[in-house]
Order: structure tokens, then sequence, then C-alpha cells
């Protein structure tokens, strides 16, 4: 029950959709034209935005989860004043990518629901766990830095209120990323254990980082439907290979090693190229075996019935000021 389930595809069978419409939408998204919610669009892409900005929403507020276990722990007052506000910046993004999922017709309860009972997916990379403090600065490099590398193309996405979500969350992601890589670099020239700190979240870190990408673009099943609708931008394995590229030079500028024997240059390519991903390990932490995927959904689970009272109060509170108002407004009309 605690996995990240594989039966969250929707059913349903496909509408079959008004030709003209249909036709008319093809050509907006061909032409790069914003999709607004209250424009028609085929019930398939409303599912697949509903599907990747909830995920994605999920993804920000379980990926708080690794960083905060962190912040009694920080090593000064200034990295933990940037760890929450970093943390802080995180649950932001849930609630602006909840509000752009909203504007599709779905409530956040329903979301949010979905989430508690393990039928929606996250991130994959958030099963991990943060051991050290080199961590979370690794974190901020390699996970903030993939996240940014997947998400600036997702400024241009078509979908109107995603795209402008996108936008905000990317200037905040960037600040995350560079801080991480400054608290790794302090690290990398400190002393040999704290380099030695470093090499070994690098080694842990570096394949999840390269799966949060997603499968290969052969096995990618929503790739083809969700380019031609411009939702994504660039393929998954662009999108990593991009992101190899810059990181590769980023590590040995910090004189630290990428854990794959097989790396190497392709000079004609002006690529590097990699081992073998474990798509394997990819699969079983999908599928709610990866090392912490229990541990995130009780905590979740937790903090959601913890928070009863703030919700329960914040709707009293509504309810007072609506009254008031229509009282108010009952006074003036007399
Ligand atoms: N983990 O056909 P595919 C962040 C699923 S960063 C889990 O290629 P698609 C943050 C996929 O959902 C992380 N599941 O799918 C950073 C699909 O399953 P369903 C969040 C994954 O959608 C720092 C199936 O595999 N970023 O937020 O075309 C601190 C087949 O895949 C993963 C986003 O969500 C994975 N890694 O492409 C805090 C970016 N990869 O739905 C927070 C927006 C694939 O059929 N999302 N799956 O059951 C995207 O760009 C795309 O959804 C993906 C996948 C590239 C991730």
């Amino acid at each position: 029950m605690y996995a990240q389930a594989l039966d969250q595809k929707d059913k349903a069978p496909s509408r079959i959709e008004d030709p003209v419409k249909l036709a008319a939408f093809e050509a907006h998204c061909a032409a790069d034209d914003k999709i607004e919610p209250k424009d028609w669009m085929p019930e398939a892409y409303r599912r697949t935005l509903v599907r990747q900005v909830s995920q994605h929403a999920h993804s920000e507020v379980i990926g708080m989860q690794p960083e905060g276990n962190w912040v009694t722990r920080a090593p000064s007052l200034k990295r933990k004043a940037i760890l929450i506000s970093k943390i802080q910046d995180e649950a932001g993004h849930g609630l602006y990518l909840y509000s752009a999922a909203e504007t599709l017709g779905v409530s956040r309860e329903e979301l949010n629901d979905q989430l508690l009972a393990g039928k929606a997916k996250y991130s994959s990379i958030f099963n991990y766990p943060t051991l050290t403090w080199a961590d979370i600065g690794t974190i901020g490099w390699l996970v903030d830095g993939a996240a940014i590398m997947n998400q600036i193309p997702l400024c241009r996405t078509s979908f109107g209120p995603y795209s402008r979500a996108m936008i905000r969350i990317c200037k905040e992601e960037s600040f995350h990323q560079r801080q991480g890589y400054e608290a790794v670099m302090v690290l990398a020239r400190g002393t040999p254990e704290q380099k030695a700190m470093a090499q070994d979240a690098l080694n842990r870190w570096w394949w999840p980082c390269l799966m949060m990408f997603g499968p290969p673009d052969a096995v990618s099943e929503h790739s083809e439907t969700s380019m031609r609708w411009r939702i994504k931008r660039f393929s998954n394995d662009a999108l990593r290979q991009k992101f190899i590229d810059a990181t590769v030079p980023q590590a040995h500028f910090l004189g630290l090693t990428i854990p794959d024997p097989d790396l190497r240059f392709n000079e004609a390519s002006g690529h590097w190229e990699i081992g073998a991903i474990d798509w394997d390990e990819f699969k079983r932490v999908l599928a709610g075996e990866g090392p912490c995927n229990r541990q995130r959904m009780k905590v979740r689970r937790a903090a959601h019935e913890n928070g009863a009272w703030v919700r329960e109060a914040a709707l009293a509170h509504a309810e007072k000021r609506a009254r008031r108002k229509q009282a108010a407004a009952l006074q003036a009309a007399e």
C-alpha cells in the first residue's frame, strides 16, 4: 500500500473528441500558442497535465523531508538559514503547482488524497536517505541541478498556468543549485575527511539523479504525445545528456570523481558518455521499494494529520469573515 502506485493511470476510456476542435487544438500547440484553462482541450491533454503537474507538486512537498532532517544539524547559523529558506521555497513551489493543477478542474484535496493513499507518484530521488551534511550540499548541486535542467524548458510548456508557475520556480531553483555547489566546494576544499564526505555523497547521489529524468526515450510511454502537445520540450534522454555534460566538468573542478568507470568524453560528439544505468533499481523505487519510500509516506501522513487543526481553524476563520461580510452588506442595504 505504500507503493508509489503503478495504478495511477486513468483507466477511463479516451473520450472521442470532435475532430474539428482537435485539429484546431493540435495547430495551436504546433504554433507554440499557450493553452489556457478556459480553452477547449482534449481530455487526454487535461489528464496528462493533471498527472504531470500533480506529480511535480507532490515531489516538491515530499522533497522537503530529506532536507528537513538536517535543519537542526546544519553546521552554522548561515547554513541553517539557507536550508530553512530553501525548504520554505519548496513548500511554495508545491502550492504554485497545486494551484496550476486546480485550474484543470481537479481539487487540491483530491490530489492530496491520492498522494496519501499511495496512488500518486512523486520523484524517485526523494526516496534516498541524507546520511551526512555533504548530502545536503549534493542535493542542491545535483538534485536541484537536474531539476533546473528539466524545468527551464517547462517555462515554455504549452499550458499557461504551468508555464507561469515554472518561471518563478526556476528562479528559486537556480539559487538552490548555486548554494549547493558552494556548500560542496567548501567540503571538497576542506580537510581530507570533509573531501571524503563530499565524494561519498557524490557516489551515492549520482546514479539516482540520472534516473530523475525518467526512463529511456525508447520506453517512455508519455513522451511522444507530450512532446507533440509541447508539454515536454525535450526528451528524457536529451535532458539527461545535457545534465551530464554540464555536471561532469563541475565535479572535476571540485576535484571529485564521478562514480562511473565507463565515463568517457567522446571527442567526435562533444558529449560525455556514461555506463549503464541500473533501471531495475529505478523500477524498484517506483514500486515502493526504495530505501525511504515507507518513511516518506509515514511522515507525510503524520504531517497531514497533525495539520488538521490548522485547516479547521482556517476554515472557521473564513466562515466567520464571510458571515461578517454578509451581515455588513445586509446592514448597508437597510
Ligand atoms: N520518479 O513516460 P514517462 C523537484 C514515471 S524535482 C518517479 O517518461 P513523463 C525538487 C512517470 O511519471 C522532481 N516517477 O513520463 C527538487 C510515468 O508514470 P505514470 C520533480 C517517474 O511524465 C529539489 C512513468 O514513469 N520534477 O521537484 O512523460 C527539491 C513513465 O515515464 C520518474 C518534475 O516532476 C521519476 N524520476 O516524463 C525539491 C518535473 N520519471 O505517470 C523538489 C515535471 C518518470 O504513467 N515532470 N516517472 O504512472 C516531468 O518533466 C516528467 O513528468 C518526467 C517524466 C520527465 C519526470
